[in-house]
């Protein structure tokens, strides 16, 4: 009667807000459903009953270091220490005729070698077998890589429903694997310094919701929060303060709790443009804007491609940061570059004369710069590859075939993405897309649909040309966003993403059907003291903790 009541008063209030939908339904969380949906699962009223003062996992097969941390981390995960609302929970309900005994452990298979790091295109797949008719009473999970344990771990641990102290789980058997093998969340710390503690709890809840790349956009204009060994002046006079850093001992912390819930970190130097505060610590690189009389007017524009020294200062750095991100991917930038500063600078004209680049074609001196940067990125002793903004890619450079393009442009108007990727995809690169995923941006109303209804797929295309699609990314742009509301503007809406990159399209297509499951989940990350935010008036049992 209360939640009638509730609800009818939300809805007065929608109604004198203006037009919404007249009939608001109340939304019931199903209980102990997958997010993101599962490839196959075929589920039975038969249950299993698990105490959690007795409950283990097993290593059935093949042990690794990793496979031991992430049995702790989910015993952890699906028994908290101090459940507060377990004293106000009901008693466990008497066993219903589905009963079919207690769950002591879990077994897991890991089939293959052990690894330790992460990377694009590593085997993802596992499977759930819980009561299965070939081995009643009993559960496993078997994945060929420690990956694909991790992520059924996960998704054990969402089937689980609470039943007073205990918890029941279905019947169950699942086989699955992530449609994309690129599942991305990028974060900004230039625009707003992010505390480690926050970075780490959103690759806690990326890990529960199967992305598997923290996207690293670590300095920027406004700030340069990266404290480099081999160029300290950087971060002492670029960032923000000499507190707001990120040092290579946080670096090896983001990255070593990233690889445990096999999650790369690709981090991102973005250059020429976006750089203003490289060009305090290493004077030299930006280039020198000059006014109309010819005069130099005291600001500065993207790095100075006619200034030798820069590449091998880029080579330098990048080789540090390629020895402490062990990621094979660097994402390079090249957004954004801002040609009024290179026109009116009487040095960069000389130096496209000299280069044979033709007068007035900055686009071309920007091909010259990422060409250049490419070249020297290959190079590096870890030889890398590399991701790019597609602007890269628009103006016409050459790239090698192993580019990424990121595709982030024109998000309100997908009939002009849906072309880019046509035609990013027919030159035969690898292709990410973000431009309809973007986090930071949020309106009153229903704020998650166009996130699950964008598809990278759909596009005018070959099969080959589909197959060139890497996966996506959630970006959090951190102008307006900072410790105090990042966790609640990403969480539960990138978890639309989350299921829109790993589950099957076709059994995906509707946000009504995913609603109920989408709510459920969101209250999951609540009650596992995350403060994800509501997605329509409903109740979590954990709100009233
Ligand atoms: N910073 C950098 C940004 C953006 C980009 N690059 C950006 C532009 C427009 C929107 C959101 C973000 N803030 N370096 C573009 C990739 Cl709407």
């Amino acid at each position: 009667m209360l939640h009638l009541a509730a609800a009818a008063a939300v809805w007065l209030c929608l109604m004198m807000m203006g037009p919404v939908e007249a009939d608001i339904p109340l939304v019931v969380p199903t209980k102990g459903s997958v997010w993101p949906k599962p490839q196959m699962q075929a589920s039975e009223d038969t249950y299993l009953s698990i105490s959690p003062e007795t409950f283990n996992f097993t290593v059935a097969n093949k042990d690794c270091p990793m496979l031991r941390s992430a049995m702790e981390r989910y015993l952890k995960i699906m028994f908290p220490e101090q459940i507060k609302t377990r004293s106000r929970r009901h008693r466990g309900s008497p066993h219903s005729e589905h009963y079919r005994g207690d769950l002591k452990s879990v077994s897991l298979y890991l089939m293959a070698k052990c690894e330790s790091m992460p990377y694009l295109h590593m085997d993802e797949h596992y499977e759930i077998k819980i009561n299965s008719p070939d081995q009643p009473g009993v559960a496993s999970i078997i994945s060929p890589s420690i990956w694909g344990i991790m992520y059924g771990l996960e998704s054990f641990s969402q089937l689980l429903v609470p039943d007073g102290d205990a918890y029941r789980v279905n019947s169950n058997q699942i086989m699955d694997y992530p449609r994309f093998s690129y599942r991305g969340f990028m974060i900004d710390t230039s625009r707003h310094f992010l505390p480690i503690p926050t970075i780490l709890e959103n690759l806690e809840l990326m890990s529960m919701n199967k992305f598997n790349v923290l996207h690293w956009h670590i300095v920027d204009a406004p700030s340069f929060p990266y404290q480099s060994d081999v160029y300290p002046n950087l971060s002492a006079e670029g960032a923000w303060t000499e507190l707001h850093i990120y040092t290579l001992a946080d670096v090896a912390t983001v990255v070593n709790y990233a690889a445990e819930r096999g999650i790369r970190v690709i981090p991102e130097f973005d250059t020429p443009g976006h750089t203003t505060s490289w060009g305090f610590g290493q004077p030299g690189l930006l280039t020198e804007c000059y006014n109309s009389s010819g005069v130099p007017d005291g600001t500065y524009g993207p790095v100075d491609p006619s200034n030798e020294d820069n590449f091998d200062f880029l080579s330098k750095l990048f080789t540090e940061v390629t020895a402490n991100f062990p990621d094979h991917f660097l994402h390079i930038g090249g957004d954004e570059v801002p040609f009024d500063c290179w026109e009116s600078s009487p040095k960069i004209n000389e130096f496209m004369k000299e280069e044979g680049i033709p007068a007035g074609d900055y686009a071309a001196l920007e091909d010259y710069y990422i060409t250049r940067l490419i070249e020297l990125v290959g190079d590096l002793p870890t030889k890398n590859g590399h991701l790019v903004w597609q602007e890269v890619f628009d103006n016409g450079v050459q790239l090698p075939s192993d580019t990424v393009v990121h595709i982030w442009k024109d998000r309100d108007d997908m009939d002009k993405v849906k072309l880019e990727l046509a035609n990013v995809t027919a030159a035969g690169f690898q292709t990410l897309l973000s431009s309809c995923w973007y986090i930071q941006v949020i309106h009153y109303g229903i704020d998650w649909y166009p996130f699950y209804e964008c598809d990278p797929q759909d596009f005018e295309g070959t099969d080959a040309q589909k197959s060139l699609i890497v996966g996506g990314e959630a970006c959090m742009w951190g102008e307006y966003v900072d410790k105090t509301n990042f966790i609640p503007r990403a969480w539960p809406r990138a978890s639309a993403v989350g299921e829109r990159l790993w589950s099957n399209p076709e059994d995906t297509k509707s946000t009504d059907e995913a609603t109920p499951r989408l709510e459920e989940h969101r209250c999951r990350l609540l009650a596992r003291g995350y403060n994800a935010e509501p997605l329509w008036p409903s109740y979590c049992d954990a709100d009233i903790v």
